[in-house]
């Protein structure tokens, strides 16, 4: 590699790249960068590392996107972690800030004005209250008009999530990728990361009929009227005809996705607390992302990362990764245009 100056699809301030930048405003640009859109000079290695550099910010002004962190795991059945997930997928998503997106062939980060709002607050010694505080949190972006994007925690926060985006944009379909279909028994009031999707249908929050499981590997006696295409289903017969299913059942459905990483084997995702064997690799997942791009969906998550579990950032990075691509797809959404690289 030649100068910095030269990096392909490289750093987008020129004015703040090299030996000039030194002693200058170059370096933790989530607090110093002028303005919402493209990049810095900012070591890989170094800074403040908010989610793929964005400005740490609450002032949603002009803003199309907003990555927040909901750090709860009090809802977990085996390990816990999942607290440390929006932390751990922030500090993995500061290598993807460093080149232009691929495969899409466009800068997402000068598409879109990105913003990591920071974590939903909560007391963590009264955990009943997570499910009014993350709505609550939620109402606030969801108000603002921006695509809200959250950063698990457990998947129970999926649930207050899907509350408030609901209520702004009404009942939803949902595209549920996970290794387990979270709808086993609810009474109405458990913090169960493995029963709050039968709550959502049962508040009519979200439509089983629309709405397709992808992924599953662990039995259930019914399937409360989604469509599921477990695992070896998935294997067999590929991507392709995953989106075919996703398109066919979620139509025109305003559409929230929601994104468990335990859906990835835990060869490629180690880093979670109910790890299940003969998952997905992180390649097929994220063809399945971006084969989504059809498709009216208004928010979306990633939950389950469990940093202490994760072995060389793998599980981090893959959740990171899988962000990145879904704000392409909004990018691509919003008229940004594809230049591809090579054979894709
Ligand atoms: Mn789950």
């Amino acid at each position: 590699m030649s100068g910095m100056g030269d990096r392909p699809g490289g750093h987008g301030d020129s004015t703040e790249r090299g030996p000039d930048a030194v002693g200058t405003t170059a370096g933790d640009l989530a607090f110093r960068r002028q303005g919402l859109k493209g990049r810095g000079d900012e070591n890989t290695f170094a800074g403040a590392t908010s989610f793929l550099r964005r400005n740490y910010t609450r002032d949603l002004t002009g803003v199309d996107a907003v990555v927040t962190g909901i750090p709860f795991d009090a809802a977990t059945s085996n390990r816990p972690g999942a607290r440390f997930g929006p932390r751990g997928i922030r500090e993995a998503s500061a290598g993807l800030a460093e080149l232009a997106g691929y495969p899409v062939g466009f800068d997402p980060l000068d598409e879109l004005a990105i913003v990591d709002y920071g974590d939903c607050h909560f007391d963590y010694g009264h955990p009943g209250e997570i499910v009014e505080r993350v709505e609550a949190h939620a109402e606030v972006i969801l108000r603002s008009g921006a695509t809200m994007i959250s950063l698990g925690g457990d998947h129970f926060v999926t649930y207050p999530l899907l509350r408030a985006h609901a209520a702004t944009y009404g009942p939803l379909a949902l595209i549920h990728f996970d290794a387990h279909c979270d709808t086993w028994a609810d009474d109405g009031e458990r913090l169960d990361h493995g029963s709050m999707f039968l709550r959502a249908a049962n508040e009519g929050l979200i439509d089983p009929a629309r709405s397709v499981q992808i992924g599953i590997r662990t039995p259930n006696a019914t399937d409360h009227g989604f469509t599921i295409l477990g695992a070896p289903w998935v294997h067999r017969e590929g991507i392709p005809a995953v989106l075919e299913v996703i398109r066919e059942t979620v139509g025109e459905r305003r559409a929230y996705l929601t994104f468990d990483i335990d859906c990835l084997d835990p060869a490629f995702a180690p880093g979670t607390g109910t790890p299940v064997v003969g998952g997905l690799s992180t390649a097929q997942a994220l063809e399945a992302i971006r084969g989504l791009g059809a498709l009216d969906i208004v928010g979306m998550d990633v939950v389950e990362v469990a940093p202490q579990y994760d072995t060389a950032q793998i599980t981090a990075l893959a959740a990171a990764t899988l962000v990145h691509d879904f704000l392409c797809l909004l990018a691509a959404a919003r008229g940004a245009t594809s230049t591809p690289y090579g054979r894709q």
